[in-house]
């Protein structure tokens, strides 16, 4: 193990909120990890982590209704990782998909603390029309986000380049770069030095409100 190694000491999971009045106090940086359900957002977080069953892991689509709080530890510095409704959902009444989708957009434009959002994305789909308009949601919002491509154990090596070589290609048609992005494998646990070094290192940029110092 080198000395660089990233990683999470103690993983809890803090609480669910069923909004943003409801979240812990801004008082650490945040990440929101968000994607499509199945999309494998509870494996990656529990493969982050190097726990098995932080975030419980399931293949029914549009169980995770809340905003779940889990409380990292990195390099020393704490910070609060966040399970979100995913988007998207086929399985749920328009009415209640509405009401989630309202309740993630609040949350991720107003969360005082919230540092960036990590979208996932499945590595073995062409770019999907719900994951292209929510990204370009977030650029409307002046959100900052960047890309977690999952499950990249299931394309041999040549798949993957060519794969991102593709999603680059349609991602610039819409934006001037790309945003920072990261290819994952929960299965593998690829990707999670670089996802944990750049939490660590944007980390120190969150500065803590005068009223909860
Ligand atoms: N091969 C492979 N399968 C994965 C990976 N991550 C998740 N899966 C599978 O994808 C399905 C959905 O995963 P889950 O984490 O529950 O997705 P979520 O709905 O986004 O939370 C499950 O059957 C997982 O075993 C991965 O890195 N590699
Ligand atoms: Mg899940």
């Amino acid at each position: 193990m080198s000395v660089e190694e990233y990683s999470v000491e103690d993983p809890e999971f803090v609480k669910s909120s069923a909004k943003l009045q409801e979240c812990p106090q801004a008082d650490r940086p945040e990440y929101a990890f968000i994607g499509r359900s199945n999309v494998g957002k509870s494996s990656l977080i529990n493969m982050l982590a190097g726990r098995k069953a932080l975030a419980k892991t399931s293949s029914t689509p549009g169980k995770t209704q809340l905003l779940n709080h889990f409380a990292m530890t990195t390099a020393g510095k704490p910070w609060y990782l966040v399970d979100l409704p995913g988007i998207g959902y086929a399985k749920v009444s328009k009415k209640d998909r509405r009401s989630w989708e309202r309740t993630s957009r609040e949350y991720l434009t107003k969360r005082e603390n919230l540092m960036c959002i990590m979208m996932l994305i499945d590595s073995r789909l062409e770019p999907q029309k719900i994951d292209l308009e929510f990204m370009a949601w977030m650029a409307e919002n002046g959100l900052s986000f960047a890309i977690i491509f999952t499950k990249v154990d299931k394309l041999t090596l040549e798949d993957r380049a060519s794969f991102l070589a593709k999603y680059e290609k349609r991602m610039l048609k819409q934006w001037a770069a790309m945003p920072p992005h990261f290819v994952t494998s929960a299965e593998k646990k690829d990707g999670r030095q670089d996802v944990l070094g750049f939490i660590a290192q944007t980390n120190p940029i969150y500065r803590k409100p005068p009223e909860l110092i």
